[in-house]
């Protein structure tokens, strides 16, 4: 089995559970929903399934769909079965390929850094499903890799600079069958399914690579460089964990409500008080990209106060 992500332009978010609800049928995934199969056999079926009734099931060639996006990270996410030991290792050549990652023929996991497979001491079980996360930053231009919310490679240097070019690409080059099901790529941060924290400490572990150079790098209640925060605040809000960088609420001008600047998987719950001798209560849950409350519950006061909890969805 054989991974390979190259993005940018329009497409993003992306999800494909190869379910009849999202039109897709039993038989050969060539031509459904945008796939594209080149080589032997890749097909939708019932008999091995990860979530709902179906499952890509790949037996030799490689499927394609094109990935695009305007963002400078991807995250990605997909459940992946081996029925025994691929047959053979891939060999990846495409100059688009952003990153890349194979099973091989001795169950170990094999990534790309750079243009160079290096073979990880993971070893994939057979007969099992099997969630791999990617996170892939063309800012920093770099990657990392998970199996079951574990860390396996961090900060792997991208295969390519060249991200002109978008598609996802699953492929099995042995001929024992390879399952796919439940893929999901996105250019802003999926929290609601659950992204790799491989120290439990609640801040991602794309997160601590990305700004501290490893997956486990942070001690999320230590105070961050930015006016007293934690950095597990400074995630949470989305602001720098290095410099000033207050999360800034502005209240609208009416005086009934305010505005902030939301961050994707974010839940803004809105409290109020009307004094602050008085305890706060809650008033309005709002989901990102929702970015401003209006008070209609309390039209004829003349004061109160308002308090904003930031929380990951
Ligand atoms: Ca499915
Ligand atoms: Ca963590």
């Amino acid at each position: 089995m054989a991974i390979a992500v190259s993005a940018s332009a329009s497409q993003l978010p992306f999800a494909e559970s190869f379910e009849v609800a999202d039109g897709v049928v039993e038989g050969t995934i060539n031509g459904q929903n945008g796939w594209t199969l080149v080589g032997d056999t890749a097909d939708v079926q019932t008999a091995v399934v990860q979530a709902g009734a179906q499952a890509l099931k790949i037996q030799g060639g490689q499927v394609y769909h094109d990935l695009s996006s305007d963002g400078s990270a991807v995250w990605l996410h997909f459940q992946a079965r081996c029925d025994a030991a691929p047959t053979a290792n891939p060999t990846v050549t495409d100059a688009n390929t952003s990153l890349a990652f194979f099973v091989n023929t001795n169950l170990n996991l094999v990534v790309y850094s750079n243009t160079v497979p290096v073979e990880l001491s993971a070893q994939v079980p057979t007969n099992a499903w099997i969630r791999f996360d990617v996170y892939c930053d063309y800012a920093d231009m770099h990657w990392d890799l998970s199996m079951d919310g574990a860390n396996v490679a961090a900060g792997l240097p991208l295969y390519s600079t060249n991200s002109q070019v978008g598609s996802l690409v699953v492929g099995n080059d042995g001929t024992s069958p390879v399952y796919v099901d439940q893929i999901d790529v996105a250019d802003t941060e999926q929290t609601t399914a659950g992204l790799p924290d491989s120290d439990g400490d609640q801040i991602p572990d794309w997160w601590e690579q990305k700004y501290f150079g490893g997956p486990t790098s942070v001690v999320a209640a230590d105070p961050s460089g930015n006016d007293g925060l934690t950095y597990l605040e400074t995630y949470i809000a989305g602001v720098s964990p290095f410099t000033s960088d207050p999360f800034v609420v502005t209240p609208l001008p009416a005086g009934n409500g305010m505005s902030w600047t939301p961050v994707p998987s974010r839940l803004y719950s809105v409290y109020w008080a009307s004094s602050l001798s008085n305890a706060f209560t809650w008033i309005e849950d709002l989901p990102y990209p929702q970015s401003e409350f209006v008070d209609t519950a309390h039209p004829g006061d003349t004061a109160g106060f308002y308090s904003l909890k930031v929380q990951v969805q």
